[in-house]
């Protein structure tokens, strides 16, 4: 595009366009310019670009905003405290690199700056907490059809809060909530998908993968962040209509979960049995060795074969 086009289109002088130029080349745009003729673009970064994120989803209850960061502790924890500040529902914070991302049990969701996708949603439905009992299971539902679509990647949801393929976590999920007995405040619907991630610390290494590892391509990560928020309104949104995983069977058919030999930890105990049911609310039923059914709604589920 010429020089001139852009200067009329933006309406600005010629010599701010190259201003401008000058500056995106600085934050890592590829830029061709040839004299008399104009500029080409040739290559992005990786970068998130709350921009570009807003344009492709609708105006729609998830995504209601969307902050961008380049580096936050948590962005669980910067969502916490925007919300006790008064932060609207649906709004989105996601980062570029996390300090201390974080997991379930305090422990660590590895966040580094290398092309992972780290965001916290925040919802403020008004219901008892008991309604959103599965509400996570709701967002890894959205993460997982959004990764099928997006990629065609056969991802399948390990029950409750993970989204693998074949037997590697390529999504952890992690919802904290604020609430009186019989009223939410919020919800933070914490999420992080390892996108453009080429490895991982040692310790993970043979049980994390990402999607550009999975699809051998880099992944355009505004595209697939957009791609994910619109699933997320889809889904969260059936689901605080219908306070149930309203499509059932759908959810069962992609749960890897189903049908596997799993280890349930109660207490200091570890019991054994065969997953065979989720229940509409989104409960994990286990026929136990002795024939008896476990239901659990929580906590940790070791499948036996995957992790
Ligand atoms: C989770 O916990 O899987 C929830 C992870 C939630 C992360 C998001 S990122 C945005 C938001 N801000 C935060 O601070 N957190 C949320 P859990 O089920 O406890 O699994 C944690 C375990 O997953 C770790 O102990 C590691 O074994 C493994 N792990 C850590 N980083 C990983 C990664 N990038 N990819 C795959 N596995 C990972």
């Amino acid at each position: 595009m010429s020089g001139e086009t852009l200067s009329k289109q933006f309406g600005i002088t010629r010599s701010a366009v190259w201003k401008h130029i000058v500056g995106l080349k600085e934050e890592g745009y590829q830029i061709d310019s040839v004299r008399n003729r104009g500029y080409r673009l040739l290559s992005a970064p990786d970068r998130l670009d709350a921009g570009a994120i807003l344009q492709q989803i609708p105006s729609a209850a998830v995504g209601t905003g969307l902050k961008v960061m380049q580096t936050v502790d948590s962005t669980n924890e910067e969502m916490k405290r925007l919300a006790r500040k008064g932060a609207e529902n649906g709004l989105i914070v996601a980062a570029e690199c996390q300090t201390a991302g974080k997991g379930r049990f305090c422990r660590t969701w590895s966040s580094e700056m290398d092309g992972g996708l780290y965001f916290s949603l925040l919802l403020r439905p008004e219901l008892p907490p008991a309604d959103i009992a599965s509400i996570t299971l709701a967002a890894g539902f959205g993460v997982c059809l959004a990764v099928r679509n997006f990629t065609g990647i056969d991802a399948r949801i390990k029950w409750p809060n993970d989204v693998i393929v074949g037997k590697k976590k390529i999504c952890g999920i992690l919802t904290e909530m604020a609430a009186q007995s019989d009223r939410i405040d919020y919800v933070v619907i914490g999420i992080g998908i390892n996108v453009n991630k080429e490895q991982f610390p040692e310790e993970i290494a043979d049980r994390a993968t990402s999607l550009m590892l999975e699809t051998g391509k880099r992944i355009d990560r505004n595209a697939f962040f957009a791609c994910v928020i619109r699933y997320l309104d889809r889904v969260i949104g059936d689901f605080l209509v219908s306070l149930s995983l309203s499509d059932v069977e759908q959810f069962k058919n992609l749960c890897a979960t189903m049908g596997r030999v799993v280890s349930v930890q109660r207490g200091n105990q570890t019991l054994s049995g065969t997953a065979c049911d989720i229940s509409p609310l989104g409960e994990l039923v286990v026929r136990m060795e002795d024939g008896g059914e476990l239901v659990i709604n929580s906590g940790e589920v070791t499948v036996q074969g995957i992790y």
